[in-house]
């Protein structure tokens, strides 16, 4: 590792501008949260940093049951490890969950479970979705603007009553973006798995798994995989609300 990159001279691959961040777990600092007993957060995006979501790893180290979200905050969240239960309702690895403001289901998250937690202020059109959970497993992936080589899978529905999207993108080895894209919709990602270079704004970022990366509005994005096995990020979006 280069001297400027090891830990032990002040070095971290993390990188945090006014527009991005990239957010790598050499810098992840552990906290607690009032409320979730024996659990550990690390909070990687939050509206501090310009963001409209917040994005934590939320690690149980024993088993507890979940507070409720504040009044008006959505949440998402996906299972990386172990078993989280929604009034009972088992979501293992790679299992997510949409919980719609007030939602009043019980989530109890088992002793040593890993989930990526989403919250934000939920902007409603006309009726509020109600909640739903699924397996990743279970959702086909659709080639990207026709290219089989890299695939969207969608975990909510693609229904105009969402304000976001959550969905996880997965690259064969070699294949990118089209095009650098530019647009006002924010994102948040967690690398799944593999990595390659990722283009934010005038930086190009080698990211690999376990990475975290924040894109602000308009921020030029582009991401093309490397390696010899598929990459996959789990990517957050706003969606379906007005710029204005
Ligand atoms: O949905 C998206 O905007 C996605 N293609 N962006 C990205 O992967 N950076
Ligand atoms: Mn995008």
């Amino acid at each position: 590792m280069p001297p400027r990159l090891r830990p032990e001279f002040g070095g971290t691959r993390s990188v945090v501008k006014a527009r991005h961040a990239l957010l790598t777990p050499e810098s992840h600092e552990r906290i607690t949260q009032p409320g979730w007993s024996d659990c550990e957060f690390v909070t990687l995006i939050s509206p501090d940093l310009g963001a409209k979501f917040a994005m934590s790893l939320v690690e149980a180290q024993g088993s507890l049951t979940a507070p409720a979200a504040m009044a008006g905050i959505a949440r998402f969240l996906f299972c990386l490890e172990g078993d989280v239960a929604l009034d009972g309702v088992r979501i293992p690895a790679e299992g997510f969950a949409f919980c719609p403001p007030d939602d009043k289901r019980e989530i109890a998250l088992s002793k040593n479970a890993r989930l990526v937690l989403f919250e934000w202020r939920f902007v409603a059109q006309d009726e509020v979705p109600g909640p739903l959970s699924g397996r990743l497993g279970d959702i086909a992936g659709q080639p990207l603007r026709g290219d089989d080589r890299l695939r969207v899978q969608k975990m909510l529905p693609v229904d105009p009553g969402f304000d976001c999207e959550f969905n996880v993108m997965t690259f064969d080895p070699g294949a990118s973006l089209a095009y650098v894209e530019v647009h006002f919709m924010e994102h948040g990602l967690l690398f799944l798995d593999g990595g390659g270079i990722y283009r934010l704004d005038e930086d190009w970022m080698p990211v690999t798994e376990g990475d975290a990366i924040w894109m602000g509005p308009h921020v030029p994005q582009w991401f093309g995989a490397l390696g010899r096995e598929p990459s996959r990020y789990l990517i957050y979006k706003n969606y379906n609300r007005s710029p204005l």
